[in-house]
């Protein structure tokens, strides 16, 4: 869809949201990896997870207020567990927490009230689900998942969720982003001797939100030139074209850019990670972002109570008194 890639490449800032119940250790989205923490003790965070002080008008707010233009949330992360009431798996916000509210559905009626854009990130990786076999540098034995499985079953149920988030019952999804293909892709190229070549079916999984939303634009953190049916190409934590870390590719497509940072150095909310960025930094990278016609998604992990923290809060509030001083309106 033409038209929502170029008015996506003109919104030049966006919030990036990491929130889900890895949110209450305050150690970051992957500490079911880093921590080793087996399946069945990691499904206990689900049964204290009651974000009671969650205000979506709050959250769009801050957005709108700091100049950006849409919203890309946690929908799935690796972990696996689903942030709205998914039919195909009691273990989401609705069915497994003491807070049983659809989080995303909230969010998403914000968004439309207030205007803004709404895509979800969504994990191809799943550390829960038992017919996600592959291993590819996370997941090992620790979580108790099974070595062999049946990856058409996982494929048809990442279909089934992503049918779920746009089917309209969440309005119109503005686009999905996608996460955690270059675990199952990276074993690949190591080339594993392992029995896990998988076929990912990509097309067809973007076949499918193309016809469910033909606005809504994919794009895929695999680290890689774009592949066939994305709209966007993403940089994480970097300007395009630019590898601090190793990871991205030197390839810039001619389809729309984005780089994604985060306020300190955690996605996730990291109780201890006080590394905060400065709003003239946060400006600076948004000039830099903008300069090379990318867009700039900024992140925020909000804490488990539904709140995000005051220093977030302050430095989106600084940034805001630039954008709406020179930004366009
Ligand atoms: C990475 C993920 O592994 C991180 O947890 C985070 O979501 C980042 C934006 O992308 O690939």
């Amino acid at each position: 869809n033409l038209a929502a890639r170029k008015a996506f490449q003109d919104d030049k800032f966006g919030l990036f949201i990491h929130w889900g119940v890895y949110s209450q250790l305050g150690d970051g989205e992957w500490v079911m990896n880093n921590q080793q923490i087996p399946i069945k003790d990691y499904e206990k965070l689900p049964t204290f997870f009651n974000p009671t002080q969650f205000d979506p008008k709050a959250w769009v707010s801050m957005a709108k207020n700091a100049g950006m233009r849409y919203i890309t949330i946690t929908s799935k992360h690796h972990d696996g567990f689903a942030m709205w009431h998914s039919k195909v798996s009691p273990y989401n916000i609705v069915d497994a927490t003491p807070y049983k509210k659809d989080a995303l559905k909230m969010l998403a009626d914000e968004c439309k009230a207030q205007g803004i854009k709404l895509f979800f990130y969504h994990s191809h990786l799943d550390w829960h689900h038992p017919d996600y076999f592959p291993r590819g540098k996370t997941g090992g034995t620790w979580t108790g998942r099974p070595e062999k499985g049946n990856f058409d079953t996982y494929l048809r149920y990442m279909d089934a969720q992503l049918t779920e988030l746009l089917s309209g019952d969440y309005g119109p999804i503005a686009g999905i982003w996608f996460d955690g293909w270059w675990d199952q892709a990276r074993d690949e190229m190591n080339k594993s001797t392992r029995d896990t070549k998988v076929d990912w079916q990509l097309r067809r999984t973007y076949d499918l939100i193309h016809k469910l939303q033909p606005a809504a634009l994919i794009g895929n953190n695999h680290h890689v030139a774009p592949f066939d049916g994305e709209d966007f190409q993403m940089f994480e934590r970097d300007l395009p074209g630019q590898n601090t870390f190793g990871y991205n590719t030197n390839e810039v497509s001619q389809l729309p850019l984005e780089t994604c940072e985060t306020l300190n150095g955690a996605w996730g909310f990291n109780l201890r990670d006080n590394h905060y960025k400065s709003p003239k930094e946060l400006v600076r990278y948004l000039v830099k972002a903008a300069g090379r016609n990318a867009n700039f998604l900024l992140n925020v992990g909000p804490m488990p109570n539904g709140k995000i923290q005051p220093e977030f809060v302050n430095a989106l509030a600084e940034v805001g008194k630039w954008t709406q001083q020179f930004g366009e309106t």
